[in-house]
């Protein structure tokens, strides 16, 4: 028994806990391995540790030797063994070895792969390593295939901006605290920050901005320099370059000087004096990015002069020591944005902010635009301003970090949405002109050499990076397109679940579909039609509240009343937004008859009666398309489950236990979203499903001992409108709901619909006749990194299921809450769901 046991278990992959992401370099299977042809060493055509191509010979060693279990030796000179040779083409033309690359362009590389032999030519040192890690990926997909071709990048600028504070929390981060800052400096340790610039570096980044672009000014002190520079020392053996986040403010708040007026002579000595000093400690310092007027951050329009004497300012600086600036087209006022006024709004904000700009900017500015007009949504079109910017150098803004998109409690794989914008045609001028192969690729205008890519990532202390494995494919598509805005989306996925979970077909196919599935499942359970997420825009982010959009100021409005809803953004009789798109496009978006279904909510105000291209009125849509979201993120625990075994059981059990908890909570979503449009509209769902639910029992229907009825805020964030919670203080009795069940005798999935909140480890326990289902404690804020809150609302709300429950007619059904902290035990309901139902 005991030695069967033991080879049960070495027969289970070993755990991994994520921290080697797509780089694991996992052994392949022994006749796989013999088909593998292996050079007999390691050339890598320099011998300083900290370059990058020494850097790539190690990598190629330790991959080698973990893929294909082969231990090889690094030489630095060329020799004549047939060897795997990495090193620039300036190194290859000096050591001899006589190679013949099409031209390659800043960070591109050559792979040539013929039998034994292995020629790895970066035009420059980071391109050698770039195809280091190319090589290392086919091996460990078991690609052996000879290949001989060049690569270059799609434009020069591939980045990652942190949202770090200097007291080491995260802005919408989601995966623990910084990596890069602890109290109020840069850390000492930067063990994970190397770690961080080898994952970087394997998907091609070349970039970071460290610190949170809402920036704190001492960011500039003597002793953060000198920390930077540590940063920098980490990163630059992976040809990451280092950037960071300057506040507007400085020299008046840093500096003591009494202005910080862009055109002020001693705000320009002060700010050529300190950039001097940091291209002292870091000299290959990336750049600058600033965040400026923007959500109350200081900026130059405090002093009447314009966006481009704000970039400008930073440019100069630089512009000796070969920086550049990203100045960030997030410019809005989120004071006096009235809802009442129908033209305001803040889609407009950027074109407006950036007329008449474009041949301002000088030369090492770069414009980093958010994809979409206002902000990260589910879905929104292109930003116009990528239309408008013809002179100046731009780049695009992605968001790795799923700040409105499930905060990666959810799974949603973000490619496809990126495609959206990067694969559609502004047609400026009436030519072709898609985002991302015309216009970041600096081909459609000139746009002075520098274009590119930069994405929000909030990687933290977290082991897996990101807090949930699945979440990473998201860093790892953002490299891949990146480099290649037309790679498949699909071929992304698909190379990186081999990467990370090996080469079963099963875990790829698995994997790949729930991921290509998650999307657009979200979109369906948050907010459809182009009206946005509908999350609480003023809180956290993360569960639903629609209300949360208007009547204030920030200004992503939905306009929904009782007969009507959608933003009005005609030039015929709304907001004039879809005329800052060139012609061909605008026309499109004016009329209601051209606009897409997914955007319609976003350009017209329709009433909710107003029939769809689908056949469907807007409203029996948003009915129709919650229920389906839902449901099919329903079966991804089950889809996930088909994986058991096939992984190791560490990652399994982790991701099952969040893609448990996202099916719950896709059905707090749909509950939410509906019963508050039903409320809102009147109008019933034609399939008789919203606000009905047979299988539910109410908690606040059940008979209560020490648990009391109360009421929740938003109102659609409980089941009927009202929840209990336990009147006992933390920790002393419990408090129980019981019912008597009227169901027919039978095998049931039972779900209890709770709260767990920020503060408090409330414990419950199930008990069907007094025999105990099973037990649960409410901590999620240690399981899962969403925002938390103290409320009893649509980000707290949860569920806990208990599968395949024999149910006999007449049974009572009783769950005990004890109260901890703030945490008073929240109940909203319990489902007691025949096989197959989702509710
Ligand atoms: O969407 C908002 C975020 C802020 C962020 C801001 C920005 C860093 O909610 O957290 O601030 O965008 O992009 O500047």
């Amino acid at each position: 028994m005991r030695g069967l046991l033991l080879l049960a278990a070495l027969s289970l992959a070993a755990a991994e806990d994520g921290l080697d992401a797509w780089l694991r370099y996992a052994q392949l299977p022994q006749d796989v391995i013999k088909q593998a042809t292996v050079p007999s060493g390691i050339v890598a055509l320099n011998s300083t540790e900290t370059s990058p191509v020494y850097v790539a010979g190690k990598e190629l060693q330790k991959g080698i030797k973990g893929i294909l279990d082969k231990s090889l030796n690094i030489t630095h000179e060329a020799n004549r063994s047939p060897s795997v040779v990495v090193g620039t083409i300036a190194a290859f033309n000096d050591s001899g070895i006589s190679i013949e690359t099409p031209e390659l362009e800043e960070d591109g590389f050559w792979l040539s792969i013929k039998g034994e032999k292995v020629e790895i030519v970066g035009q420059n040192e980071r391109g050698a390593l770039y195809g280091a890690f190319e090589y290392l990926s086919m091996l460990a997909q078991a690609n052996f295939t000879e290949v001989a071709y060049a690569t270059n990048p799609s434009a020069v600028i591939r980045w990652i901006n942190q949202w770090d504070n200097m007291d080491g929390t995260i802005e919408r981060g989601y995966a623990g605290p910084s990596i890069f800052f602890k109290n109020n400096a840069l850390v000492s340790n930067v063990t994970r920050v190397a770690q961080y610039a080898r994952l970087l570096a394997s998907i091609r980044v070349n970039g970071i901005v460290i610190n949170n672009v809402n920036a704190n000014a001492q960011i500039l002190s003597d002793a953060n320099m000198a920390g930077l520079a540590k940063i920098a020392d980490a990163m630059r053996p992976w040809g990451v370059k280092v950037g960071i986040s300057l506040n507007f403010a400085s020299p008046q708040t840093l500096g003591g000087l009494n202005t910080f007026d862009p055109l002020d002579k001693s705000v320009i000595a002060w700010w050529t004096k300190i950039t001097d000093k940091l291209y002292d400690h870091v000299p290959d310092l990336a750049g600058f990015l600033v965040k400026a007027n923007s959500e109350g951050q200081p900026g130059p329009l405090t002093y009447g002069r314009t966006l481009s004497d704000g970039a400008n300012l930073f440019a100069k600086a630089v512009k000796p020591h070969g920086g550049i600036v990203m100045f960030r087209a997030f410019v809005y006022d989120n004071q006096h944005l009235n809802e009442k006024s129908w033209k305001d709004d803040r889609a407009n904000a950027a074109v407006e902010f950036f007329q008449g700009l474009d041949d301002k900017f000088d030369d090492n500015v770069v414009v980093q635009i958010k994809y979409g007009p206002i902000d990260f949504q589910v879905r929104e079109p292109p930003s116009p301003l990528f239309a408008h910017l013809k002179q100046t150098a731009s780049a695009i803004e992605l968001q790795v970090t799923q700040e409105y998109l499930g905060q990666q409690c959810h799974l949603v794989y973000l490619p496809p949405l990126w495609k959206t914008i990067l694969d559609f045609d502004l047609r400026v001028d009436g030519e072709k002109s898609v985002i991302g192969t015309d216009i970041l690729s600096g081909k459609r205008f000139n746009k002075k050499g520098l274009t590119g890519y930069a994405a929000v990532v909030n990687v933290g202390q977290n082991v897996t990076w990101l807090g949930s494995h699945l979440a990473m494919s998201n860093l790892y598509g953002y490299g891949r397109l990146a480099w290649d805005p037309t790679v498949n989306e699909v071929e992304i996925l698909e190379d990186w679940t081999r990467l990370t979970f090996g080469l079963d077909d099963t875990v790829r196919e698995t994997i790949t579909r729930m991921s290509m599935e998650s999307w657009p499942a979200y979109e369906n359970y948050t907010g459809n039609l182009g009206i946005q997420t509908l999350t609480d825009i003023t809180g956290p982010h993360y569960g639903p509240n629609p209300q949360s959009m208007d009547n204030n100021a920030w200004g992503q409005w939905t306009r929904a009343d009782a007969f009507s809803i959608g933003m009005d953004r005609t030039v015929k009789n709304g907001t004039g937004f879809a005329g800052q798109y060139p012609a061909e496009v605008a026309a499109v978006f004016e009329d209601i008859e051209t606009t897409p279904d997914d955007l319609l909510l976003w350009f017209h105000h329709v009433p909710y009666t107003h029939v769809l291209k689908n056949g469907k009125t807007v409203i029996q849509h948003f009915y129709d398309a919650h229920y389906a979201g839902a449901e099919t993120v329903a079966t991804f625990p089950a889809q996930w489950a088909q994986l058991d075994g096939l992984i190791d059981q560490q990652r399994f059990d982790e991701t099952a236990f969040r893609l448990t908890y996202q099916a719950g909570h896709a059905i707090v979503w749909r509950d939410a979203i509906n019963d508050f449009y039903h409320s809102l509209s009147g109008i019933a769902d034609a399939r008789a499903r919203v606000g009905k639910h047979p299988w539910r029992i109410e908690a606040e229907s059940m008979a209560l001992r020490g648990y009391r009825v109360t009421s929740v805020t938003p109102f659609e964030a409980a089941s009927g409108r009202r929840v209990v919670q336990s009147d006992s203080v933390s920790g002393t009795t419990s408090a129980s709901a019981s019912v008597k069940l009227t169901f027919a005798a039978g095998r049931y999935d039972v779900a209890v619909a709770y709260y767990d909140m920020y503060e408090g480890r409330a414990s419950y326990e199930l008990y069907l006749n007094d025999a105990k289902v099973g037990s649960w404690v409410g901590d999620n804020e240690d399981r899962l990194g969403y925002t938390v809150t103290r409320a009893v609302d649509g980000h707290s709300a949860t569920r806990a299921t208990f599968r395949g429950v024999d149910v006999g007619e007449g049974d009572v059904l009783r769950v005990e809450g004890r109260a901890d902290g703030r945490e008073m035990a929240p109940l909203d309901y319990v489902a007691v769901l025949p096989p197959g139902v989702v509710d």
